[in-house]
């Protein structure tokens, strides 16, 4: 018999989403009458706009001809795609050939951690995104589970709590090779202001740390003060990886495309660059973004597009208005959905998992239990604005009836 890898025995109980889908299935299977509502797993409901419809449906029938027939395509994406993404979204800040395209920020985040290998120190956001925590138990960086602190060994975990704003005390954090930091951040829904993205930039220089940056979120960032990419900070070129993704601003959850920049400047200790590395893992691990959705991110960032995403992304936050303004009218502490689909609510007196059962039994809401996404997200719930509006409004219904 084959040994079991001896990290997967480490991860702690199944990965947290697919958890809360089960636990649905479980209520239902006991409550078959019960019509559930969804305010939780991140997952984008809103049809994909007309032009970018068509940026797709072209591709796709061009695939049907002689002359528009096309195989696999580069590695790192269409060049026009890569372009196009450092034109529009990094204002030329980075260029078209640092821009590698892919199926999605989460499936980069698992081959940067191949890139960096089981010898790293990894430091997170707590509470943050779980792939980043569990992709690096996966690879063996991480020690066993520490029960009593709920946290694995040998990962730094930076807190990000309303005490201190959602960012973390950086003279209090150890030194680690490798920083992740999304933002705006699930699932706090906090925005950092650029002096605090200088003073993270700052800290990754000084410990020569390199910073893996997620702007899965940055086109929700309502406020033009506020920086969308890592790279609007000076000196971030030299230290940081940002990962993104098509699938919030545009609805391609299920399309599948996203990106990772990896600037010339950044380079490893014996001064290989990062992004030649990459460029191996890409071209030996991955084939290509499709090139259907390729021809749909282009689309989506040309001018009509451009305002199509615009449109995605404001239904979104009018729902996460209506979340908050409800939360608040019973009286809870509600963080987030200003710059970010995800608001962050405070639980008092509960465990997260007691309110997520709450929600889930007296008002057949689904939420995500904020110790999810780490030990500080422990009396939190997070609710996610991505859903209908029609079933936002009745799950605030619900709520403010059976909750109040
Ligand atoms: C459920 C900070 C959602 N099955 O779609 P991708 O791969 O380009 O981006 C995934 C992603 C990357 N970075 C951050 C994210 O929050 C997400 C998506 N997160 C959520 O509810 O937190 C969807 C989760 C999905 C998953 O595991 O990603």
């Amino acid at each position: 018999m084959v040994k079991r890898n001896p990290n997967m025995a480490k991860l702690q109980s199944g990965y947290l989403f697919p958890e809360i889908a089960r636990r649905k299935n479980e209520f239902i299977k006991k409550n078959p009458n019960a019509k559930l509502v969804s305010l939780g797993i991140g997952d984008t409901t809103q049809p994909i706009k007309p032009h970018i419809t068509k940026g797709l449906a072209d591709e796709a029938s061009r695939l049907g001809t002689k002359e528009g027939y096309s195989g696999y395509g580069a590695e790192q994406g269409l060049e026009e795609l890569r372009d196009r993404i450092a034109e529009k979204l990094y204002n030329g800040a980075i260029n078209g050939d640092e821009v590698f395209v892919s199926d999605g920020a989460k499936p980069d985040t698992a081959r940067l951690q191949l890139l960096f290998g089981s010898n790293v120190s990894i430091a997170v956001q707590d509470p943050s995104y779980p792939v980043y925590v569990d992709s690096s138990v996966i690879l063996g960086q991480a020690k066993g589970y520490n029960q009593k602190k709920s946290q694995f060994g040998g990962i730094e975990y930076m807190k990000c709590v309303p005490e201190n704003n959602f960012f973390p005390d950086l003279e209090k954090t150890k030194k680690t090779d490798i920083i992740f930091f999304c933002n705006p951040n699930n699932p706090t829904g906090a925005a950092a202001a650029r002096g605090q993205l200088k003073q993270l930039v700052e800290f990754a220089r000084k410990n020569k740390s390199i910073l893996v940056y997620d702007s899965a979120y940055s086109q929700f960032i309502s406020d033009k003060s506020l920086p969308k990419s890592i790279y609007e900070i000076e000196g971030a070129e030299e230290v940081a990886i940002e990962i993104s993704s098509f699938s919030k601003p545009i609805g391609f959850t299920g399309v599948r495309l996203g990106w990772t920049v990896i600037p010339n400047e950044l380079e490893f200790e014996d001064g290989t660059k990062v992004n030649k590395d990459w460029n191996r893992i890409m071209t030996t691990l991955f084939n290509g973004a499709s090139n259907i959705a390729q021809r749909g991110g282009l689309a989506a960032l040309d001018k009509k597009g451009m305002k199509e995403m615009e449109q995605t992304v404001s239904y979104y936050l009018e729902n996460a208005k209506v979340i908050m303004a409800s939360m608040e009218k019973l009286g809870y502490e509600v963080y987030g959905g200003i710059h970010a689909p995800y608001i962050w609510v405070r639980v008092p007196g509960k465990t997260s998992w007691q309110a997520f059962e709450e929600f889930l039994g007296k008002a057949n809401v689904v939420t995500i239990p904020g110790v999810g996404f780490g030990p500080s997200g422990e009396g939190f719930l997070r609710l996610s604005s991505l859903g209908n509006r029609q079933d936002v409004d009745e799950a605030v219904k619900r709520i403010e009836r059976s909750l109040k």
